[in-house]
């Protein structure tokens, strides 16, 4: 029986409020790093490990926590450095000033520096099998680099105040959010050796997904509020930024939000088919999007 999502996430806050001030050796830093990382995301990421690890028969031990939570740090350095004034320039994460507004623009990217590099760390120095470690770490590169989230970030600096295509949309969407979320899904299947049509199929699943959330998240910045995100919203068309809305209106978007999860509740159907298991945990995930 899979976990409910709010006591996976309990697993994760406790995994992190445990372990992350062991690996950092300097005050100020450790302050700045932690700020963030415990400012009380969803957990969506390590989570979707933490569920696929479990639906597919695997155990959350020590060391599967502590390759799943990397993937934590990792996001939490993009939300960090996707804030500071050289990008975004926000001043509201997580409902909290932001990392900048704290800690000053240096620490706060120290503090980025820091969470991306400590996740190759958890990702890589751990007891499980070396061939999973190696696959995971390099997975969790391509998913966060130069050819992913760090791609689809630059795409998106060079392309506001430009119209892109829907096509070119959902591509630069698909490297800057939907790679981590695929990457999460995953190392799910890494983490308990699945053959390759399995792991097919749950990337496919963690596209759709992501998809989804990039989506909606865009969905939220016109109809949402800073209470319910955390952040401030209606910045997105002020800024010229290509979205969903922006491109389609609320109603395609919504409408593409629809395709997004279908096609993800299709691929959940087919996991379910081929492994002979219930993928019930991604009801839980599915059911993040309300409309
Ligand atoms: C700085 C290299 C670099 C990349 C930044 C992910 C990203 C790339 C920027 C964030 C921009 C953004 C708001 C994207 C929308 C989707 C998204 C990633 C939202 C934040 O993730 P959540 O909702 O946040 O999972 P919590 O706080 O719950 O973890």
């Amino acid at each position: 029986m899979v976990e409910s999502l709010t006591k996976l996430k309990a697993r994760v806050d406790d995994y992190l409020a445990a372990n992350l001030p062991k690996d950092i050796d300097q005050d100020t830093l450790a302050a700045s790093m932690t700020y963030s990382t415990m400012a009380g995301g969803k957990r969506l990421r390590p989570t979707l490990t933490l569920a696929t690890v479990l639906t597919l028969g695997g155990q959350l031990t020590a060391d599967v926590m502590r390759a799943a939570t990397a993937l934590e740090l990792l996001h939490t350095y993009s939300l960090i450095h996707d804030d500071l004034p050289a990008m975004d320039d926000d001043d509201l994460r997580r409902g909290q000033p932001t990392n900048h507004r704290k800690f000053g623009a240096g620490m706060a990217t120290l503090a980025g520096d820091g969470l991306l590099t400590l996740a190759f760390q958890w990702v890589s120095d751990n007891h499980l099998a070396a061939p999973v470690r190696v696959e995971l770490t390099k997975k969790l590169a391509q998913a966060a680099g130069p050819a992913g989230m760090v791609a689809g970030q630059a795409r998106d600096i060079e392309n506001t105040g430009h119209r892109l295509s829907l096509d070119q949309l959902r591509y630069l969407h698909r490297q800057k959010t939907g790679a981590l979320i695929h990457y999460a899904v995953l190392a799910g299947g890494i983490i308990t050796d699945q053959p390759a049509p399995v792991r097919q199929l749950l990337v496919q699943f963690g596209d759709s997904y992501g998809l989804a959330f990039q989506i909606y998240d865009d969905l939220m910045d016109v109809v949402g509020t800073t209470a319910e995100m955390g952040k401030q919203v209606g910045k997105d068309a002020g800024e010229q930024k290509n979205t969903y809305p922006g491109l389609l209106g609320v109603a395609g978007a919504e409408d593409q939000l629809h395709q997004a999860l279908a096609s993800a509740r299709r691929t959940q159907a087919e996991l379910a088919r081929v492994t002979g298991k219930s993928f019930a945990a991604y009801d839980d995930f599915l059911a993040y999007f309300k409309l």
